[in-house]
């Protein structure tokens, strides 16, 4: 059974647990949190020197970070990932889309006003506001003539890029003008198995890097 480290309100770690979810692939979760910055602590980089999750552990001792190389890892061979070359082409331009000019933005401003009140740092804030509406005019508009980010169907691109988009309010981003970006993320939440940001999918109990039993959220 793998093991994925991580915690349940990181965008990044989502995207991995809500296509393990739809996969239906078991898995042991490990409770790394950089709100607590267990990512910083030296048993967490002697598993992944990069010190980020979500990072995964398969049982023959294989590591791999990096949400999109994890989505992608995962998602070969089913209908998650297309078989076209045209087609994993875009779904690439929007992985790497969300990597650069979404989530630096988006991930960054809910985790400032959310974890940090700011930090004092509202420069940063606004300018990351303003990329981050950038960013979601670009998938507005796609999606006024495209159904989905990827080939005609459901993809990793999709969900690489809902899951920092369906909180983006958390950071201060009002979606109220972007209707078809709306109409995606009703479309998202319909899709087989989807699960929530909060809601927990694995049946192995969850542990700290310490071993220690981790109590399970309250039912989001
Ligand atoms: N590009 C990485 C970003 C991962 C990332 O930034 N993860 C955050 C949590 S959402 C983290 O582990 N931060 C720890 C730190 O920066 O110390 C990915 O897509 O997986």
């Amino acid at each position: 059974m793998l093991t994925l480290y991580g915690f349940l309100r990181s965008g990044n770690v989502y995207k991995v647990r809500l296509l393990l979810a739809q996969l239906g692939i078991p898995h042991r979760r490990v409770e790394v949190s950089q709100i607590t910055a267990d990512t910083a602590r030296p048993e967490f980089r002697a598993i992944n020197p990069i010190g980020k999750v979500p990072t995964v552990v398969f049982d023959d001792g294989r590591m791999l970070s990096e949400s999109g190389a994890i989505l992608h890892y995962l998602a070969n061979g089913t209908p998650f990932w297309p078989q076209d070359r045209w087609d994993q082409a875009q779904v690439l331009r929007w992985m790497f889309f969300e990597q650069y000019s979404h989530e630096p933005a988006i991930a960054v401003n809910r985790y400032l006003r959310v974890a940090r009140a700011t930090d004092g740092r509202e420069a940063q804030v606004a300018w990351n506001h303003q990329r981050g509406m950038a960013a979601l005019g670009v998938m507005n508009t796609h999606l006024a003539a495209h159904p989905w980010f990827g080939p005609g169907c459901y993809s990793i691109a999709d969900i690489a890029l809902y899951a920092y988009t369906h909180v983006a309010d958390e950071g201060g981003f009002d979606l109220a003008g972007f209707p078809h970006l709306n109409r995606w993320l009703v479309e998202i939440r319909a899709q087989p198995n989807h699960i929530r940001l909060l809601q927990e999918t694995n049946a192995a109990p969850v542990t700290n890097l310490d071993g220690a039993a981790v109590p399970a959220p309250p039912p989001a």
